[in-house]
């Protein structure tokens, strides 16, 4: 015994060390207490809801479940309890534990057994709000006893799709000793270990994988019987013992954002129809943030590219509204802030969800329907949200929509219900509705009204061959004034899904067109411009400049949402007088626009004529004068110009051309060889020197004597 726990002590010191730097124990159980901690566990009971034909009853007994040593032991007893054969434990961590990426591991020495089937193993925290298996499941160690079967551990991973591997011991079986289960999970990957040696690698990237990009909890359980490992017989040698010496989360705490709103404060109040700048910090000891992202609820609205993070959040109407940020790091990890709550303006029954209205034209997401509850905002026949996503607390059923830059759809329709959507309409005229529906049936049908009048008249819903399949539902054209108005999109007949309205002129198509840089600018290097363009509804479209006219383009940044209207650009290091954007669609394919006129850009500390910042214009007399065979020519600007200088002889002829160019402010110095246009030596006498710069023109005489 005391070599064993000798052996345990020196595990315990030394487990930590082999971590990258960063990775910090967050949570641990190391069942050094006489009986469970239930601040970190709870006990599930019963049959398992009859789930996988298992034979087990789950108890909280000590008989089942026990801790002494520092072991934390599960027992499965062949016992007559309550109408089943056989009594075990199952514990889990739900709604006191549950963490995202890092490390989890867990010392456990494992029972045997025909029938015998032990696991360590996680569910996601949505499991109540989308079931198994959409919520995740990661199975860190499985084993099925029997049948020599105790040699192999699996790893597996369940989301709807399913992936294992398994790891199998050379000699022995995984009850002789104690190992190490573990895994490591980064927004990449799901590694799998035993006893530090890598057996599984889980690519989780894919959007089908999303559900382990979320918070999981921890489950430990001995089953007896089931469908996978078969069932217990004369062989099974009870009682079963699973014992667990830790159980240690660690996650790389230096690897995400810390983020806060700094404001608004929290419970802060404003008149409605004001603007809100909302700011944040986000900091990270070991990486870069890249991007912040401004959220009301889970509607965001806005984003920041550079610190400081902020936005404007223009004319918000009436309403109270949770706001959030989320800062993510270059390696696309993620930390969110806590929630501030503001008051805007009083008394409304419903207001915009994102706070501010649509703008027509523009595209309306279904799931964006007013906030004010039941019987203000919308009617659902419900009070749970069926599809549990996205407003999990409003009735209105929300599920994934599969659509292209869907989001979510309504789902689960009946007869009479309604959502509503404020909006804001830019020029009066004739619009008309193209409304994305989806429905295995001819059922369906639908109305819009406007106001509480009905402008499109009963449209029917197609059969479009699937629940997921979508198409474009038209309605006919009606009559919308200029300013704010109440859309409400009204469900005749159930049997369809519904995923967004554009709501548009006929014969228009949306165009983004930028506002600022209206051209003739001049940034300093590593200033924060706020490039700004006419803000429609289109997603993840490119940012780019030319610090040459439009001839080559780099990147500003990839995924901006253009519907925000705003981007806040660190102006690069460079030095240039003929600077455009451009915004582009997210392939690049499309240019949506360029800037109409050229702007500038200048290092602070840029020397092409001088070191000097002049703040004058000056044509300076050139020197020697008279000269024979050069001389130079100083002047100054205190703009970026267009600067064109010229020389003229004594009738007022050109004969040549020394400037012709974008200049930054500065202090030039240029000579003249007494050449033409064609490099021949003009002849003695009285010549002009002119200068246009911008707005600035002089003339000087010179003398070239020979
Ligand atoms: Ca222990
Ligand atoms: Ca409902
Ligand atoms: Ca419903
Ligand atoms: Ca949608």
């Amino acid at each position: 015994m005391k070599v064993f726990l000798q052996f345990l002590l020196v595990s315990i010191l030394l487990t930590p060390s082999v971590f990258p730097q960063g990775y910090k124990l967050v949570w641990s159980d190391e069942f050094n207490d006489s009986t469970l901690d239930l601040s970190k566990w709870s006990f599930e009971t019963g049959n398992n809801h009859g789930y996988n034909s298992e034979m087990e009853y789950y108890t909280s007994r000590p008989q089942n479940c026990s801790e002494q040593n520092g072991l934390l032991t599960i027992t499965a007893l062949k016992e007559s309890y309550s109408g089943f054969n056989y009594t075990s434990a199952r514990i889990n961590t739900q709604n006191k534990f549950s963490f995202k990426y890092g490390k989890i591991e867990a010392r456990i020495k494992l029972p045997y057994g025909q029938g015998i089937w032990p696991a360590f193993w996680m569910l996601g925290d949505n499991i109540n709000q989308v079931s198994w298996p959409g919520c995740g499941e990661i199975d860190i160690m499985e084993m099925i006893g029997g049948q020599g079967r105790e040699n192999t551990v699996y790893g597996s991973a369940h989301w709807g799709g399913d992936y294992s591997k398994t790891y199998s011991l050379s000699s022995g079986i995984f009850a002789d000793n104690f190992h190490v289960f573990d895994i490591t999970w980064n927004q990449k990957q799901i590694v799998w270990h035993v006893d530090g040696i890598i057996y599984n690698t889980l690519d989780i990237t894919p959007s089908a994988l999303s559900s382990f990009q979320k918070n999981f909890f921890i489950i430990l359980n001995l089953a007896v019987g089931g469908t996978w490992p078969g069932y217990p017989d004369a062989s099974t040698v009870f009682p079963q013992t699973m014992q667990v010496d830790y159980i240690r989360v660690y996650q790389d705490t230096t690897a995400f954002p810390s983020v806060s709103i700094t404001t608004p404060q929290n419970n802060s109040s404003f008149p409605a129809d004001t603007n809100i700048v909302l700011t944040a910090n986000a900091s990270m000891l070991n990486g870069n943030i890249s991007k912040v992202e401004f959220y009301q609820d889970a509607k965001k609205i806005g984003e920041s590219y550079v610190s400081p993070y902020m936005m404007t959040w223009n004319n918000v109407a009436a309403g109270i509204y949770n706001l959030s940020c989320i800062a993510y790091s270059n390696t696309g990890l993620f930390s969110t802030s806590d929630t501030v709550k503001v008051n805007v303006g009083s008394g409304a029954k419903t207001s915009p969800y994102g706070g501010t209205p649509t703008k027509i034209p523009g595209t309306i997401e279904a799931e964006d329907f007013d906030l004010g509850g039941q019987g203000n905002a919308y009617y659902d026949t419900d009070v749970q949200n069926n599809g549990g996503l996205y407003r999990p607390t409003d009735g209105v059923d929300l599920e994934a929509c599969s659509d292209n830059n869907g989001g979510y759809d309504i789902g689960w329709t009946a007869n009479n219900e309604w959502t509503t959507y404020t909006i804001n309409v830019k020029d009066s005229g004739s619009y008309q509705i193209g409304a994305r529906v989806s429905s295995s049936s001819t059922s369906g049908s639908l109305h819009f009204e406007i106001d509480n009048n009905d402008v499109t008249g009963l449209m029917s819903v197609p059969n479009t061959g699937g629940w997921q399949t979508w198409t474009t539902l038209l309605s006919k054209e009606f009559n919308l004034s200029a300013g704010i108005h109440y859309l409400k999109f009204f469900v005749n007949s159930a049997g369809f899904n519904i995923n967004k309205f554009d709501v548009y002129m006929p014969g228009t198509t949306p165009s983004v067109n930028f506002i600022y840089p209206v051209g003739g600018e001049q940034f300093n290097a590593g200033s924060i411009v706020e490039i700004k363009w006419n803000s429609l509804k289109v997603n993840n479209v490119n940012l780019g400049y030319s610090t040459n006219g439009g001839s080559f383009w780099s990147s500003i940044q990839s995924g901006v949402d253009a519907e925000f209207g705003v981007y806040r650009w660190k102006v690069p290091s460079v030095n240039s007088s003929k600077c455009k954007l451009i915004i582009t669609s997210q392939t690049s394919t499309s240019i949506y626009d360029t800037s109409n006129s050229l702007f500038s850009i200048e290092t602070t500390n840029y020397v092409e004529g001088s070191v000097k910042k002049p703040e004058v214009f000056t044509l300076e007399q050139n020197y020697p004068n008279p000269f024979n065979p050069i001389t130079t020519i100083n002047y100054q600007i205190p703009n970026s110009s267009f600067v064109t200088v010229k020389i003229y002889d004594i009738l007022g002829k050109e004969i040549n051309t020394l400037v012709n160019g974008e200049k930054f402010r500065g202090e030039y110095s240029i000579t003249w060889n007494g050449k033409d246009f064609l490099g021949n030596d003009v002849p003695s006498g009285i010549y002009f020197y002119s200068i246009q710069a911008g707005e600035f023109a002089q003339i000087k005489k010179m003398v070239l004597l020979k």
